[in-house]
């Protein structure tokens, strides 16, 4: 089993952190997206939508990071994580797609990714700030629901013991700490972010995207 990966990408992080902590036998190789090989064959052919993460496991290919998640905890009957009861599993799928499609579209893609990334910049310098102004508010009123109602008195986002769900949204999460974005008017997400790096491999899986964050720590960044 092959996950096609780059460390520093947020969907490739969470996966990469459910292989280190669960000691999956999972090859892992590097498809570097900086330099524009997801571009290239034989990469494209494999996933046309040219992202990572891919998984590849005997003829299955898998582009999806949540699904990849999903799949992998089931495989490996990892219950603790991605529990069977028909309930609290449809609460994570929730909260899995909650954060790929509405947190992630405006924190990751709106906000960060076009500060972090040259070829997210847009066209102009106006289109450019007004993108990130855009999705500034909207994130927002994101990390609200996130510390209010996801989070809460929880010491996880889907109650109190870590789920998948956690793996992938403190993934995202933690690429706002390369844009310099301050968490301090979302306590419960603080504090959920603390216990996400109690993990024993947080700070492995984490170390190539603190060295981009060491690199750009002289750029200004546009406030949440
Ligand atoms: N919906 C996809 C999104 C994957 C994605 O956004 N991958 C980014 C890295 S985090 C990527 O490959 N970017 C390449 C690019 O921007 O050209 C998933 O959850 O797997």
């Amino acid at each position: 089993m092959k996950l096609y990966m780059h460390p520093v990408s947020t969907t490739s992080r969470p996966i990469r952190l459910l292989i280190a902590e669960k000691e999956l036998p999972v090859e892992e190789e590097v498809v570097d997206i900086l330099a524009g090989e997801h571009h290239q064959e034989p990469f494209a052919s494999l996933n046309p939508t040219k992202l990572v993460p891919v998984l590849e496991d005997d003829g299955l290919v898998l582009t999806e990071s949540q699904a990849i998640l999903q799949y992998l905890a089931d495989k490996f009957e990892l219950h603790d994580l991605y529990p069977k009861d028909l309930k609290r599993r449809a609460v994570i799928n929730e909260r899995m797609d909650w954060f790929n499609t509405n947190f992630f579209r405006e924190f990751g893609y709106g906000f960060c990714y076009p500060q972090l990334f040259p070829h997210h910049k847009r066209q102009t310098d106006e289109a450019h700030a007004k993108t990130i102004e855009w999705a500034a508010e909207r994130a927002k009123a994101m990390f609200t629901v996130l510390d209010q109602h996801l989070i809460g008195d929880h010491q996880y986002t889907c109650g109190d013991t870590l789920t998948i769900a956690d793996l992938s949204g403190s993934g995202m999460v933690s690429v706002g700490e390369v844009a310099q974005v301050d968490l301090s008017p979302y306590p419960n997400v603080q504090r959920w972010m603390a216990n996400m790096k109690k993990l024993e491999h947080w700070d492995s899986v984490h170390e190539v995207l603190m060295g981009y964050k060491a690199a750009v720590a002289e750029q200004e960044f546009a406030s949440l």
